[in-house]
């Protein structure tokens, strides 16, 4: 057995009396009312699900297994010569809570590589489809492709299903699908927009590092891709990608089925997409300007032309977040300690943005937070490092947020948390509950 699912299997022991004791013990304990509000307005705010992995402050932002984002990156071993940690190693601390020393990691690392192969028939699938086919319809595609596969539904069929060993199986599945998005991704990448020419993965590299050789980018945008990967992981699991993924793995579907879906829901324009979108509506900006940096009011206009016409800013805003998102601050950091993005003309337009949109959003007066979210900022990077084709984003957004939807449902294997099934009402009954029947 590694380490990482030795190690799991000893923090799952120690966990489970807690769920137990609570469900046992405590399950009449209240911890909030339903609005009606809430009923009708996509749950915001009720307190019903559970989880060790992240957790999202409204205030201070995520913290991944209580570590704030600039404490993971500090604490996790780095890629030799890098200024960011391996991949593999976060995954070592969202599953066990645990900093993985060099050496665990490198155990992940040379698992991962094990399991990295992308089977002939993902690739005949991603081929099959039309070439304009959405890289996220591609995505979703490709994972659900290799449901064929998995371990957890093949015991299940098998008549193998223990309620205390199945979450094994879930872990075998999540590591497969872990190892094999990131190869997934360069695969639609290249073939969608490289003309179809393919680069083999190089066996030295670690996850990030290989995606980034794999989509054919240069050695300083292997740290790119293991920041925004781990930047983009986890945001707790009320989350449209992280509920949906819970969601469907909590009727037993194994991580095939549960993370294809969990994708869809990160393909909306609302969540994921939202990075596509701030791209292109910062580029068409600059476009109307001859790819000039505009002027305050200039873009004070642009920004109440947008919401006029009943449009969102993307990239701003929060359904729990009421401040700067920190993976915004991250990202926005690393722009300025990059030579070159720095003085980048679409990164000078992002920071004017920030600097003029929490105003016009106040003003505006709908917005609960008018702050930017991690959205704002990933799309300006991708673009200075030669990843223009931003309908391509939310595919790397979604290979990052792997690690906490597949962490969490081996979790929720591990403790056995029920179908999830929550009672619907009809309206005539919210108006009898409002007294306005
Ligand atoms: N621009 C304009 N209006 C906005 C807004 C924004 N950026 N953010 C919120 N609002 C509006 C909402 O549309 C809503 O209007 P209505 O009352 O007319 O429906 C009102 O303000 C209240 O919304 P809220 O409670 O502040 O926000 P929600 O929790 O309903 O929605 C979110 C959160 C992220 C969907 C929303 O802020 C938004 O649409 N932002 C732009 C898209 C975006 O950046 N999404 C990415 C989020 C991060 C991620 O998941 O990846």
């Amino acid at each position: 057995m590694s380490t990482l699912k030795e190690t799991l299997f000893k923090k799952i022991q120690e966990h489970r009396p807690r769920t137990t004791k609570l469900v046992k013990e405590c399950a009449d304990v209240k911890l909030g009312d339903v609005t009606v509000g809430q009923a009708i307005g996509g749950a915001r705010g009720v307190r019903c699900l559970v989880t060790d992995i992240s957790y999202l402050d409204p205030m201070e932002g995520i913290r991944f297994r209580g570590m704030t984002i600039p404490e993971t990156f500090a604490a996790l071993p780095k890629v030799p010569g890098s200024e960011y940690p391996y991949v593999e190693g976060f995954w070592y601390l969202l599953l066990t809570g645990d900093v993985p020393t060099m050496e665990q990691t490198l155990e992940v690392v040379e698992d991962w590589k094990q399991r990295s192969a992308v089977p002939e028939y993902v690739i005949d699938v991603l081929r099959a489809l039309p070439r304009d086919s959405h890289p996220m319809a591609m995505f979703s595609a490709a994972i659900v492709a290799m449901q064929r596969e998995s371990v957890f539904a093949s015991n299940y069929a098998a008549g193998k299903f223990n309620k205390m060993t199945c979450w094994e199986d879930m872990y075998e599945d999540a590591n497969t699908l872990m190892a094999r998005l990131g190869p997934i991704g360069a695969y639609i990448y290249r073939m969608k927009y490289k003309g179809d020419t393919h680069i083999a993965p190089d066996p030295e590299l670690d996850m990030g590092g290989q995606f980034a050789h794999m989509i054919g980018q240069s050695d300083e945008y292997k740290d790119v891709a293991r920041m925004y990967f781990i930047l983009h992981s986890d945001h707790e699991s009320g989350n449209v990608s992280a509920h949906t993924t819970h969601l469907v793995a909590s009727a037993l579907s194994d991580a095939y089925y549960a993370y294809s879906a969990g994708i869809n829901g990160l393909a909306g324009p609302l969540h994921g997409l939202a990075n596509e979108e701030v791209l292109r509506w910062t580029q068409n900006f600059m476009q109307k300007l001859g790819g000039e940096v505009p002027t305050e009011e200039g873009l004070k206009e642009a920004l109440w032309a947008t919401l006029n016409s009943g449009q969102v800013i993307p990239g701003y805003g929060h359904a729990v977040l009421r401040k700067t998102d920190p993976r915004y601050t991250s990202q926005r950091e690393f722009c300025m300690n990059t030579p070159g993005l720095k003085d980048y003309p679409l990164f000078q337009l992002v920071k004017m943005i920030f600097e003029v949109a929490p105003g016009v959003l106040t003003e505006h007066g709908k917005a609960k937070n008018p702050w930017p979210n991690v959205d704002a900022q990933s799309g300006v990077i991708q673009w200075y490092y030669g990843v223009t084709e931003y309908e391509y984003y939310t595919v790397l957004f979604g290979i990052g947020r792997a690690l906490g939807c597949l962490a969490n449902i081996t979790w929720d294997r591990a403790l056995g948390y029920g179908i999830e099934r929550p009672k619907s009402l009809t309206t005539a009954m919210l108006e009898e509950a409002a007294g306005i029947a």
